[in-house]
């Protein structure tokens, strides 16, 4: 086990992450730009956030929302201009506020020049700077048919590979095929990425979110992946392959270690080894500060994937949050994010707990205590401050405009109309649906709701639709009557927010334990233990049932520091003050959290 790090600012910050797509519109073309996020950082500021995550605003055609850049230089005119960004890192700064880029360099857009050149013929230098391999024949019927060189599956559906007829050749994308993935094993192009990323910090950016850091290294044999299914899940062969973490070191010492204060945070799917990620966050080792993991994003994904039905229960849940607690801590020499929500995923309200309008708040507040309470990065997604729900079901399936929910939904239903009797092509695709309705990427990535008063409730004054469908309903919970609301999920994340800074000793330093056995009980309760701070208990009644009863542990003498139901319990100094005495029943209400300082114990 290694040794705590020196302490650096990410240890105790927040990052709030801006998909600006769908942060404001200050042109009326219905979809954000950057413009509408530097005429909103005081709102920024009013959270109490250290850092802004930018999702990509970067030249891209847009098959992928931005995670399919043509140019890492530039940004694409419809957000703005690289003037914006250089405005942005000022505006934020004056606020004490850094900004990190969106950092995609698995894969470009194959409109990229790379690409371009790339493909333009076998021998081009260029060529090797993407994964180019010849394919396999079978001969069918008499016939030869082209195969991909292996059965790798995209996770956008499909095969991995692309056939290019001008050169006779295969290309692989892990994403879609107009996301081709970069060779990394070539040196030229790692010094490439490495100058772009140079570009940016230079202009005074502090850091970077690291799209799948740990696919960039794919096993040279590109071996298929174990299973009878055409096209194969091969995470576990091009996640965390033979070179990332060598490449890793590389870019550290290349670039962010020539830049003060750097944070890099990286994104690892398919990654659930506490081993596998030490090995990039362990300070000693030099490559990341933090990795963004999937456990809790993939748990209610079903055997046939994210759109099918997934089996989890609440003991699932509190599982993953305690063994990466456990396994990851200050105390212990690596680093870890906190986060429920991200522009890959739906809402946490839906997902975790139920978007009813009696309950929407209080799910909305109980899971901001759970992440409040948690140590590592914490990282809020735009709009989780606000509790916004799912799209409402009026919203029909068609009109959402993500390539992963397009390209699913219309390969299950192509599966299933393979095995529909003949000539039945009405397929009945309710179950998927409702995954959709549950899952699906477009619930996270709906727009701002700035003031419910106003047409597309103040994001864009477009005269038509915004570019992806929004609920503008009565429950849309917008910010302006948030801000007029003391009680508000909003002013609560604030109230967190600050609570976590002023007893960062303990909620950021500290240690976790649970209390008790991880169980499918409604309460999830745990004790955060600081090095010369006071201890914290949190208690969270993680379901819709009245009445819960929990036991305080013997011997404690607890404050309440926070509660998610003031018009119960009264947190703040001297006002309602209530010191509980050890082994004392509590009865928690629906959804309800506590937060209490204990101030002597065995
Ligand atoms: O996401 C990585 C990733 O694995 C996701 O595609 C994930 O499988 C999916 O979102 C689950 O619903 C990153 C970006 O965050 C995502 O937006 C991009 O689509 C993807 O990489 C490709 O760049």
């Amino acid at each position: 086990m290694s040794q705590p790090s020196p302490r650096k600012w990410f240890h105790t910050a927040t990052i709030y992450q801006i998909y600006p797509s769908s942060f404001r519109d200050t042109t009326a073309s219905g979809l954000g730009d950057l413009a509408g996020i530097i005429s909103k950082v005081d709102y920024i500021a009013s959270l109490g956030v250290d850092a802004v995550w930018l999702s990509p605003c970067y030249k891209s055609p847009n098959v992928d929302m931005g995670y399919d850049i043509s140019d890492y230089r530039a940004i694409d005119p419809r957000y703005g201009s690289i003037g914006n960004i250089e405005r942005l890192v000022q505006e934020l700064r004056k606020r004490g506020i850094r900004l990190l880029l969106d950092l995609v360099v698995n894969h470009t857009s194959n409109q990229h020049p790379w690409f371009q050149e790339s493909k333009s013929n076998k021998h081009h230098p260029k060529r090797n700077w993407y994964i180019w391999r010849p394919g396999r024949t079978e001969v069918v019927d008499g016939k030869e048919v082209k195969l991909p060189p292996n059965n790798w599956a995209s996770l956008f559906t499909g095969s991995v590979w692309h056939y290019d007829e001008a050169t006779d050749e295969w290309y692989l994308h892990i994403f879609d095929y107009r996301q081709p993935d970069l060779n990394w094993e070539n040196p030229d192009l790692r010094k490439a990425v490495y100058a772009d990323m140079r570009f940016w910090l230079d202009k005074g950016v502090a850091g970077f979110r690291m799209d799948v850091i740990n696919m960039i290294s794919k096993p040279t044999e590109l071996p298929d992946a174990p299973g009878t299914e055409q096209y194969q899940h091969a995470a576990g062969l091009y996640c965390n392959g033979p070179h990332v973490h060598e490449y890793l070191q590389e870019m550290r010492r290349e670039v962010l270690d020539r830049y003060p204060d750097i944070v890099a945070v990286g994104e690892a799917p398919f990654t659930s080894d506490p081993a596998v990620v030490r090995a990039y966050v362990e300070p000693e080792r030099k490559e990341l500060s933090a990795l963004l993991l999937y456990d809790i994003f993939d748990l209610d994904s079903g055997p046939g994937g994210k759109f099918t039905a997934g089996d989890w229960t609440l003991k699932d849940l509190k599982g993953i949050v305690c063994k990466w607690q456990r396994a990851l801590s200050f105390s212990s020499g690596a680093w870890q994010t906190v986060f429920l929500e991200s522009h890959d995923a739906a809402r946490s309200v839906s997902r975790f707990g139920d978007r009813t309008v009696a309950n929407r708040e209080k799910v909305a507040k109980m899971l901001a205590m759970l992440e409040t309470t948690l140590s590592g990065t914490l990282c809020i997604f735009q709009g989780q401050e606000l509790g916004l729900t799912n799209l409402s079901d009026e919203v029909p399936i068609e009109e959402y405009p993500d390539v992963e929910t397009q390209n699913m939904y219309r390969t299950l239903k192509e599966a299933r109309q393979l095995f529909a009797r003949d000539g039945e092509k009405e397929v009945d695709m309710s179950d998927v649906a409702e995954q959709v309705r549950l899952k699906a990427r477009e619930h996270g990535r709906q727009p701002i709701p700035w003031d419910a008063s106003k047409p597309h409730a103040g994001f864009s004054e477009c005269k038509g639709k915004t570019w992806t469908p929004m609920n503008t309903d009565a429950a849309v919970c917008d910010v302006a009557s948030q801000e007029q609301d003391a009680d508000s999920v909003l002013n609560f994340w604030r109230r967190m927010l600050k609570l976590r800074g002023k007893e960062a000793e303990t909620l950021c330093f500290g240690d976790f334990e649970a209390v008790g056995e991880v169980d499918d009980e409604p309460v999830f309760a745990y004790w955060r233990r600081g090095k010369e701070a006071r201890t914290i208990l949190v208690v969270l009644n993680m379901t819709a049932q009245d009445g819960v009863r929990f036991r305080l542990p013997m011997g404690g003498v607890y404050e309440l520091l926070a509660c998610t139901d003031p018009g119960k319990r009264v947190a703040g100094e001297g006002v309602g003050e209530t010191p509980e005495n050890g082994g004392q029943d509590i009865w928690l209400g629906a959804y309800e959290g506590l937060g209490m300082g204990v101030t002597s114990q065995r």
